[in-house]
């Protein structure tokens, strides 16, 4: 669809940015919070970069004021943060720790002071440690009851103030990272168990969805999904075959269940013949179809090219892309181990020979990102709220004290351009948070994978003095903001 004229967008769009709880408090034990299982996983696993771990962060939790003044001084309409669930339960099921609540409130009170929208994510996944040890986590019940007791605390303690909560952040992501790859916690392998696990989330998603239209008038709740379109890597049948597969595995897996309350049937039947697809009791069965969401949260950084699995012979195309050794979480079949995935001879991920890569060996497709759009909508017909979207990069503070991001301008410029495309061919968009407003832990990358407008004056070693910079990038975007997005008419 070419368009001679693009839309505007709408009067109230959102123009945000996001965080999570893990990655930008730190305070990690601080006024009686518990221990998640990240807290774990980060100080014992050597899995992370350089043992790099949350209890300091970026020092959010005594800085929030701070980080606040910059987000309206940008003009930030909204912003995403989660909330640590130890933080306001310890041990995950138990008393209910008013001070940690306390911080919420007072970082919700002070976002509407400065006129900013709050998003709030309910489980960005920092799971409460005692629930991972004492039931299993995701793989008991029992850690649905806990979440839904959390969930009813912060109904009722923000229902009134926080319009947008998102209930799991990237669901499927972290299960993937958690129950296959070994990757997050609770290093696990085993595909029975990671789709068991996956599907008491579902379950508990659901419960909390219902929860919240009992509980709360005037807000709106949905899932943030992590979502790639599928491409074929040509037009050989065979290969379209496999991306259909893809789609299927790697969005529809999660979409359906959110949107329509089931799995896809293909998948379900494939995963059932392996003996790994997950139980669904009848009383399941009618929770997922009784609960709908009213918004898709939506978290755009690449899709996945496919071609037909040639197990036993990987093509030439597979061997090339084997050159990122990283796990990728959005795909999932990580290139390097694909050939070892025989369980789900459906596909195989290769690079796409038209895209560029981050440092990090990540895609770089913004007509991808309006692919996306136009799928959702047109499947789901729900309104979309972009979550986050944003480049991953090494930035330095140049001799002037300054911080040249131009390729983080690009990279935004770019997909803002595209989802102004797709709001112009009919998608409905709330809002826009770039992934992130100050700079952060990367789970797994540390400190020096920077994706802020806002430098942040700490890296892998060291915590430094903490200080607030904001980039050419945190100008740009106010700039942005200021025209409502008019300014973003060209690629760049
Ligand atoms: C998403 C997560 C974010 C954030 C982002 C960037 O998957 O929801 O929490 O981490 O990816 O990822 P990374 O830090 O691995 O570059």
């Amino acid at each position: 669809m070419y368009h001679s004229k693009l839309d505007h967008f709408p009067d109230g769009f959102l123009w945000g940015a996001a965080s999570a709880a893990y990655q930008v408090e730190g305070a990690f034990d601080t006024d009686g919070k518990g221990p998640s299982v990240w807290d774990d996983f980060a100080h014992h696993s050597g899995k992370t970069f350089k043992g790099t771990n949350g209890n300091v962060a970026v020092d959010h939790y005594h800085h929030y004021k701070q980080d606040i003044a910059l987000m309206a001084e940008q003009g930030l309409k909204a912003y995403r943060f989660s909330v640590a669930w130890s933080r306001i339960i310890p041990d995950g099921e138990g008393e209910i720790n008013q001070a940690g609540l306390d911080f919420y409130i007072r970082l919700v009170d002070e976002l509407i002071a400065h006129n900013i929208e709050a998003i709030l994510t309910l489980y960005h996944w920092d799971l409460p440690l005692a629930l991972q040890e004492k039931y299993n986590g995701w793989e008991s019940r029992q850690t649905i009851q806990a979440f839904i007791k959390y969930c009813r605390v912060l109904f009722e303690a923000l229902g009134e103030k926080v319009k947008y909560w998102i209930t799991f952040n990237e669901q499927n992501v972290f299960t993937a990272m958690g129950y296959r790859w070994e990757a997050h916690p609770p290093i696990v392998s085993d595909l029975k168990r990671m789709y068991a696990a996956n599907h008491m989330i579902n379950l508990a998603n659901a419960e909390a969805i219902q929860l919240f239209h009992q509980m709360v008038h005037n807000g709106k709740i949905g899932p943030s999904f992590g979502y790639g379109p599928t491409y074929s890597l040509n037009s050989r049948p065979d290969n379209i075959l496999a991306a259909l597969n893809g789609h299927e595995i790697n969005n529809r897996w999660w979409m359906d269940i959110y949107c329509k309350g089931s799995y896809p049937k293909f998948a379900y039947k494939q995963l059932k013949e392996l003996g790994i697809a997950p139980e669904v009791t009848e009383a399941d069965r009618a929770l997922l179809k009784s609960a709908k969401p009213d918004f898709l949260g939506i978290n755009y950084y690449h899709g996945g090219t496919m071609q037909e699995n040639r197990i036993e012979n990987i093509s030439e195309q597979g061997q090339k892309a084997k050159e990122f050794s990283a796990i990728d979480p959005y795909l999932m079949q990580p290139k390097e181990e694909q050939s070892q995935a025989p369980e789900i001879p459906m596909f195989e991920s290769v690079s796409n020979p038209y895209l560029e890569t981050t440092a990090w060996g990540w895609e770089i497709d913004p007509v991808g990102f309006r692919v996306a759009l136009r799928e959702i909508y047109a499947e789901y017909d729900l309104p979309i709220f972009i979550t986050e979207n944003g480049l991953g990069a090494f930035d330095t503070v140049e001799e002037d004290g300054s911080i040249q991001d131009d390729d983080r301008i690009q990279y935004l410029n770019n997909h803002i351009l595209e989802m102004r495309k797709a709001l112009t061919d009919g998608v409905e968009l709330i809002g826009y948070c770039a992934w992130s407003f100050t700079d952060l832990l990367s789970w797994l990358n540390g400190y020096k994978k920077r994706y802020g407008f806002v430098y942040v004056n700490r890296d892998d070693d060291s915590e430094k003095d903490l200080a607030r910079i904001p980039k050419k990038s945190f100008y740009w975007y106010q700039d942005l903001i200021n025209q409502n997005g008019l300014n973003v008419t060209e690629k760049i």
